[in-house]
């Protein structure tokens, strides 16, 4: 039986357990990648690691996310990531060169290694046949510091591609399409391989929108081949040196396989407010938008934005459309400038945002109320745009300067009626314009022995966690329901600034959930806290869906929570969990989490020797008097880290 290409990428790396589906495998990491929002506490974390330089073949911290500017926090946090990268050996992106996903498209990924960033759409490197892996920082804080990464070892479902996309249907259509078929719920451990004839048809750019926005969906990464589109992808940017040709045996067996013929798609929309509600353009054109925005690491390529151009040239936008561009990367940006496309957009009338994560994680041009929103983005979880009770979809690039034409949900198919216009076929050009000036690269050892790490008052070290008790008293701090995304627990938006500083940005711990008057989640878990009573969070169905903040875990873990009790827990958020020592309990039965109340008084004996050698733990609920049963789905290395206090503290028990 043949080798699909994960497997084959896996084996190459693997460092500890064996390839056989659910094992835990530990896998060494060539590169990483760290954005600002994770990056300080991933970077705070491996300083207190003394691991000096970086152990990696190379690792890039970027400046994305975190860019405004209101006040001193971002740029302090800037400065902090800017030094330490000096000091540590890594690659710095400054504010402005791009989003991290795009940049390292673009200039570091390479086909056939491992990449560890945290950020949950690091699998967009899986476009070059790289496996692409998010996790929270500070399982990148390791890997930086010594390696390996642990994870289960997954089921590899094959995405069979056939046929070619007709003008006007893109590849956003592609993942929607999967996101249709698969939901954003139960995928976890499953890696997306993408084979098929159809697959040739498709630029790497085109990929890079599919891997990426396979994160909604939960898998650990999604992945294509190597082949002669990857080789032109990497010529025009004078990488060729980087390129190897791979691909899955032809005989390779998935564990199951879903056939897509691309020709047969459509425009789509994620309506609002799931990833996974999706529709086709047909069925809800009319519906008045009142903004628009492209950008973000999904949909902001050069043909993208080239695409966009060619449409709006000589023409206007709606008048009653706020219609803005965020390039994903500065070398798009330069590109569309040079050439003049630029001036096309910002003739119909369109705003020109940086280059950065902007609106997609709610830094800035939130909708007014009321008003529909269609961005190309690949989350818009409810509230993300930072209005409360946003109406935002998620369409194409195509479908989205349709319409901002308009002023109307438009399939763009109908441009050609409406407007006369024929699809804007783009081609990619042979070369780029390649400019690496915003970008450090590292020190040697003894420049940078002279560099002096810039903290500013803003930033503060996390706390380590401390030990769990055998005995745990705790109280149900709050109750939800099924998909509780990292942005209900960790707001992001006019928050994301606090990053770097816990005991600021845990007071606004499920912040979507607090009422006017009433006490905070926050206050009443530091109450508890107080009274040595550990805060208990339950929750339904793929709790900790979305980004890999693992600020969802460090800040409830400094409020004093100390366990979850969920239907089911998504992947990079059970590992979050277990690093900063939260035990995870899943419910083994509905009737359980329907007849647990906030504010259940819960006790459970003998934890540690439950974490120790049991799948199973006896909760007794002591309010309404009756026990249940929870299932630990721990592995080996899981239980030791819990029984250690945390990530941080088994790392530093092993070194010695
Ligand atoms: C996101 O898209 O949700 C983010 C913001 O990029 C996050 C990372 C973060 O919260 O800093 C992600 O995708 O992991
Ligand atoms: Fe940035 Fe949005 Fe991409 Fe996250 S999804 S990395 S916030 S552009």
């Amino acid at each position: 039986m043949g080798e699909t290409l994960v497997y084959k990428i896996l084996s190459r790396h693997l460092v500890d357990g064996k390839i056989a589906v659910g094992e835990q495998i530990g896998i060494r990491i060539d590169q990483t990648l760290t954005q600002d929002a994770t990056g300080t506490t991933a970077f705070l974390l491996f300083e207190s690691m003394g691991a000096g330089r970086v152990k990696t073949e190379l690792s890039v911290s970027y400046i994305d996310h975190n860019i405004a500017g209101f006040g001193p926090w971002n740029h302090n946090d800037h400065l902090y990531l800017q030094t330490v990268a000096a000091k540590s050996g890594v690659y710095h992106s400054r504010a402005g060169n791009g989003i991290c996903h795009q940049v390292h498209l673009e200039k570091f990924g390479r086909p056939g290694t491992t990449l560890l960033g945290s950020d949950s759409h690091t699998p967009t490197c899986g476009a070059i046949a790289t496996l692409a892996i998010g996790a929270g920082g500070l399982d990148v804080a390791i890997a930086m510091a010594k390696g390996p990464f642990y994870l289960t070892c997954p089921k590899v479902l094959g995405v069979k591609l056939a046929g070619e996309l007709n003008g006007w249907v893109a590849a956003k259509d592609v993942i929607l399409k999967l996101l249709s078929i698969l939901t954003t719920k139960g995928n976890v451990n499953w890696v997306v391989e993408y084979f098929g004839q159809g697959v040739s048809t498709l630029s790497v750019p085109q990929r890079a929108t599919i891997t990426n926005m396979g994160a909604e969906l939960g898998v650990t990464t999604s992945i294509f081949g190597s082949d002669e589109q990857t080789r032109k992808f990497l010529t025009a940017r004078k990488r060729e040196k980087d390129y190897q040709p791979l691909a899955a045996d032809a005989d390779a067996e998935y564990e199951r396989i879903i056939e897509i013929n691309l020709a047969e798609l459509q425009p789509m929309a994620a309506c609002p407010s799931s990833p996974d509600n999706i529709r086709a353009i047909a069925e809800i054109a009319g519906v008045q938008t009142g903004q628009i925005v492209i950008g973000s690491c999904t949909n902001s390529s050069f043909a993208d934005l080239m695409m966009v151009a060619k449409v709006l040239k000589g023409r206007e936008i709606n008048n009653m459309v706020e219609f803005a561009v965020a390039p994903g990367s500065r070398e798009v940006l330069n590109m569309l400038a040079e050439n003049g496309a630029l001036a096309d957009i910002i003739s119909a009338g369109g705003r020109i945002l940086e280059s950065g994560c902007g609106p997609c994680i709610g830094q800035g041009l939130s909708p007014a109320d009321g008003v529909v929103s269609l961005r190309t983005f690949n989350r818009k979880f409810a509230g993300r745009s930072g209005t409360i009770g946003d109406q935002v979809y998620l369409v194409s690039p195509e479908t989205a300067v349709a319409s901002a034409l308009t002023g109307r949900i438009t399939d763009p198919r109908n441009l050609p009626e409406i407007f006369g216009l024929k699809y804007p076929k783009i081609e990619s050009p042979d070369e780029f314009i390649i400019n690496d000036n915003m970008i450090e690269e590292p020190l040697s050892e003894e420049e940078a022995a002279k560099v002096e790490v810039l903290r500013g008052p803003t930033i503060v070290v996390p706390e380590a966690a401390s030990p769990l008790p055998q005995g745990l008293q705790g109280e149900v701090l709050i109750k939800c329901e099924d998909k509780i995304t990292t942005d209900h627990i960790m707001p992001a938006g006019a928050f994301l600034k606090l990053r770097s500083n816990v005991p600021e940005y845990a007071k606004v711990v499920f912040n979507c959930f607090n009422e006017q008057g009433k006490p905070t989640f926050a206050e009443r878990a530091l109450d508890l806290k107080k009274k040595a009573i550990a805060g208990i969070i339950i929750a339904g169905q793929s709790y900790g869906q979305g980004s890999s903040r693992e600020h969802a875990a460090l800040c409830p873990m400094y409020l004093g929570v100390r366990a979850v009790i969920a239907k089911s827990i998504e992947r990079i958020h059970k590992a979050n969990l277990i690093n900063f020592c939260i035990v995870p309990i899943e419910f083994t039965g509905q009737a359980d989490y329907d007849r647990i109340k906030p504010g259940d008084q819960l006790q459970i004996d003998n934890l540690l020797e439950s974490i120790k050698s049991s799948d199973e733990v006896k909760i007794i609920d002591k309010t309404g008097k009756y026990e249940f049963t929870g299932r630990l789905e721990l592995s080996d290395r899981d239980r030791q880290i819990l029984l250690s206090a945390g990530l941080l503290n088994y790392t530093r028990k092993k070194k010695k």
